[in-house]
């Protein structure tokens, strides 16, 4: 009801379009390589952990994943940045993932030394491999695990924080906040003594091809594609988009404004006022420079503040919850 009278009062839109489709298309080739050498690798792991931002547990994983790299192996689901992600719906989200063959699945905070579910995964792997079968690897008497996913959903850090968790040692894999930090299969790492357990660092990669427009600006969104390919104001407009269909408001206030809009041109306008950034540009008509306001600063505000869970911790994954919950319960 509340999201009908916003959306009367304030017109807001009911879907959202990008002109360009390609922007959302990235596959370089450490990714073609990295999936190659995942496969090579496969026969020396006993386990594969996917990790997936907990913010869209449904979209965006690579569904070749599950065919072509875990394959019999026993496979983990955890979902990351639990820090950032309304769990309200946590037992849908987990009833549409059990349908999907997920039944082992675990929710982390890499940024929480004490976090529950970092203390579950260990335990889980020494148990799901010690009761399946080893094939090559029976006379192995360590655990040796593939940490797959795709970019940014914190995969290197989830071996930083394991490794720290159980041996007290410092970051061994590199970690950044830019999609595609990790470029190539690493070394294996160990992250524990008792059981002895390690850990295998990989790309993030993504599928070649995402069909699904409102997929890959979530993807997007939750920086699992770098913000130039599809440029940070078309970024900043599905978020507000998406705060505004979710009658999500705390953006006012960090934006400068003071009534909600769907106009991206006038948040960022009122945001760079706001935060005093201006640009010097030709002007249209003459040869004079003037001072515009910057939007591109704004716009990187504005995804800054989302992605730091400054406008509220969210599920972006509702409209499929809703409609893959109704099919599950048929
Ligand atoms: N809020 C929050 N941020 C996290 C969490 N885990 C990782 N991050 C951040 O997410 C960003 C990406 O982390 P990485 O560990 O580099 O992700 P990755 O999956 O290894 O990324 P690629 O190597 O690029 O595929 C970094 O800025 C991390 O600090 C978490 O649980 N909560
Ligand atoms: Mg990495």
């Amino acid at each position: 009801m509340a999201q009908r009278v916003a959306n009367s009062l304030y017109n807001f839109r009911e879907t959202f379009r990008v002109v360009n489709k390609d922007v959302l298309r990235w596959f370089p080739g450490h990714m073609g390589k990295g999936l190659r050498q995942m496969q090579q690798r496969l026969k020396l792991v006993d386990c594969v952990i996917e990790v997936h931002d907990a913010r869209i547990p449904l979209s965006g994983r690579n569904p070749n994943f599950r065919h072509t790299v875990s394959g019999v192996k026993p496979h983990i689901l955890v979902l990351n940045k639990k820090d950032l992600s309304d769990l309200q719906m946590k037992s849908e989200v987990e009833a549409v993932l059990r349908k999907d063959g997920f039944n082992h699945i675990f929710y982390s905070n890499c940024k929480d030394s004490k976090c529950p579910g970092m203390k579950q995964i260990i335990p889980a792997v020494v148990k799901l491999v010690s009761s399946s079968e080893r094939y090559n690897r029976s006379e192995e008497k360590d655990f040796s695990v593939m940490v797959i996913g795709v970019p940014n959903v914190g995969k290197s850090s989830l071996i930083n924080a394991l490794r720290s968790k159980y041996l007290g040692k410092g970051k061994a894999a590199p970690v950044g906040a830019v999609a595609g930090i990790t470029r190539s299969v690493q070394n294996r790492i160990k992250v524990s003594d008792k059981p002895l357990v390690y850990l295998l660092d990989t790309p993030g990669i993504l599928t070649p091809n995402i069909s699904d427009t409102e997929m890959g600006l979530r993807l997007a969104l939750c920086a699992c594609l770098q913000d130039h390919l599809v440029g940070v104001e078309i970024i900043a407009d599905y978020l507000l988009y998406w705060l505004n269909k979710n009658n999500k408001f705390r953006y006012l206030e960090i934006m400068g404004l003071d009534e909600p809009t769907d106009d991206i041109g006038t948040v960022l306008t009122k945001c760079a006022v706001k935060l005093g950034k201006a640009q010097r540009r030709r002007d249209v008509v003459g040869s004079e420079y003037v001072w515009r306001p910057d939007l591109s600063a704004a716009a990187h505000y504005f995804i800054k503040a989302f992605r730091n869970g400054d406008l509220g911790r969210v599920m972006l994954d509702t409209q499929q919850l809703t409609s893959s919950v109704s099919l599950v319960g048929s």
